[in-house]
């Protein structure tokens, strides 16, 4: 059973399992389609290219959604922003995750590695910007002021996720590297455990179910996020 220490270095991942208590739905249960489109579908350049409008209303949908009161950051994201607090300069939360819940719980040193659903980005400037709740051929950029050239500011497949250099040095200089809600699914995400393990990190994997990743952890705990992350933390 891993004890956290003053002195770890500590690298987390979160996937969509840590928000689906929070009411936001994961990709890959049951439920994990949208309109019947599956997500490599929608979440793809391609796609955007094909029918922006589709695409543009797939992520004006989760924004909504996230700009809804009555969503909160739950118990698991609580714990995190407790534990970056007692680790000062020595924690980083990774997270795949496009909503704001690690923010609102209080997190600070995240890297949103597959972008923000609340941010969008100019296809001809590049500049990001906060997303309008209907972002579409209507919007401008607020910095070059081109019209109906406002792409959501998230990784789409196929396209490099953000910040990496930053995230592979940290996970080469950790002592702990902790995945959390996340089916392993998806790369490079699904494969820091092995960076991790080969910079001598104690790994753990704190999940529902086993992720396709399972075998790669040294420790593992099922469970619902909100009581694993906090009891893992306490
Ligand atoms: C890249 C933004 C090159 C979109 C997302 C073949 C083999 C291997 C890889 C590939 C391949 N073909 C193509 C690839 C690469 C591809 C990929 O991995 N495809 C997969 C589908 C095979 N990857 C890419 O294209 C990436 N780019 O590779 O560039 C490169 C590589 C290295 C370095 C530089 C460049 C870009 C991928 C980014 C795609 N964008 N998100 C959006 O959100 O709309 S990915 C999307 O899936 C989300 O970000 C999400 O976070 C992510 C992963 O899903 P999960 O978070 O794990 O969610 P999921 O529903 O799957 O699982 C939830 C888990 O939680 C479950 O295990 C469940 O049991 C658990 N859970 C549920 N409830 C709870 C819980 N756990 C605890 N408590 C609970 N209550």
């Amino acid at each position: 059973m891993s004890v956290l220490s003053p002195h770890d270095r500590v690298v987390i991942l979160t996937g969509a399992g840590i928000s689906a208590e929070s009411g936001i739905r994961t990709f890959r249960g049951d439920d994990g389609l949208w309109e019947n489109h599956r997500l490599e579908d929608v979440a793809t350049p391609e796609a955007f290219q094909r029918d922006p409008a589709l695409v543009q209303r797939f992520y004006n949908a989760r924004r909504q959604q996230l700009l809804s009161p009555e969503l909160a950051p739950n118990a698991a994201h609580q714990a995190l922003a407790r534990l970056e607090r007692a680790l000062p300069g020595r924690f980083l939360l990774v997270t795949q995750n496009v909503d704001n819940l690690h923010e609102r719980a209080g997190s600070e040193a995240i890297i949103h590695m597959h972008g923000e659903l609340l941010k969008a980005r100019c296809l001809h400037c590049q500049h990001v910007s906060k997303a309008s709740a209907d972002l579409g051929p209507h919007s401008h950029c607020s910095a070059c002021d081109q019209r109906g050239r406002l792409r959501p500011h998230i990784v789409w497949f196929g396209e490099v996720p953000l910040q990496m250099d930053d995230i592979y040095q940290a996970l080469s200089q950790c002592t702990m590297f902790a995945s959390i809600g996340t089916s392993g699914n998806v790369y490079p995400a699904a494969g820091f455990v092995e960076v991790a393990n080969a910079a001598g990190a104690h790994t753990i994997e704190l999940n529902l179910e086993a992720s396709r990743v399972r075998t790669a952890f040294a420790e593992h705990r099922e469970g619902p996020a909100s009581q694993l992350v906090p009891a893992w933390v306490e």
